[in-house]
């Protein structure tokens, strides 16, 4: 058995943060598919044995099982030295941008993205607006912090870019952002993580297949 088992699947942006963690730093890995869209974390044997909060990602390791992705990628990176930020202030900041992450960027674009591509019943159009309004937001906010920036915290990848990365890759089409034409800053320090060692596209490094948007 692998080192680290990775519990989610590809159209997991937060699963994909983790993923692409343990890729680049060259871990022993291997994911185990669990769909959200089956059901499978609502199971209670499933939350029971991996995650009472019934989200993926969850890493298991040596017998532990770490949920939350954030937390998933300090562990990672306090325990590895990987993508760890360089001095104690800069710590703070990864700190800082995945809270930030969690609480405001991949929150409001991952849930925008769910619910118009995967949501069996769409929500009403005014849930909609204020959703992709809240995520355009904050991609404003990202794009100019990283005007003339290579990464988000200091001089070198850390986990604050492997977290609010996680996201950008999916299609137009699912996510309804072209992040290439409107936000050039972020598609040009996506395509920096995207050079890292051992990177795929989620739906490469990921199991599950490619999802058909449902609108
Ligand atoms: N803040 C959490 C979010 C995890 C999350 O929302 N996971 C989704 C899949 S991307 C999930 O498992 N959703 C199932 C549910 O909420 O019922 C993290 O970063 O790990």
């Amino acid at each position: 058995m692998s080192t680290y088992r990775l519990h989610g699947f590809g159209r997991s942006g937060n699963t994909f943060k983790v993923a692409m963690f343990l890729a680049a730093a060259g871990l022993d890995w291997e994911p185990v598919f669990v769909s959200v869209a089956a059901g499978d974390t609502r199971d209670p044997a499933w939350r029971a044995k991996y995650n009472p909060m019934g989200e993926i990602p969850v890493l298991e390791t040596g017998g532990r099982m770490l949920t939350q992705s954030g937390a998933i990628l300090m562990d990672l990176a306090e325990n590895t030295g990987h993508f760890a930020a360089a001095t104690p202030a800069d710590r703070a900041e990864v700190l800082r941008w995945i809270l930030w992450d969690n609480h405001k960027f991949t929150n409001y674009y991952s849930m925008h993205r769910l619910q118009k591509a995967f949501a069996p019943q769409p929500p009403p159009p005014e849930v909609m607006t204020w959703l992709k309004g809240h995520a355009a937001l904050n991609l404003g906010l990202l794009e100019q912090h990283l005007a003339g920036r290579t990464w988000v915290v200091g001089d070198k990848p850390t986990i604050a870019d492997l977290s609010l990365v996680g996201y950008m890759y999916y299609p137009a089409a699912e996510t309804g952002f072209d992040i290439k034409a409107d936000y050039p800053n972020i598609a040009a320090w996506s395509q920096r993580v995207a050079a890292l060692p051992g990177w795929k596209h989620p739906y490469e490094m990921l199991p599950g297949g490619v999802p058909t948007p449902l609108r």
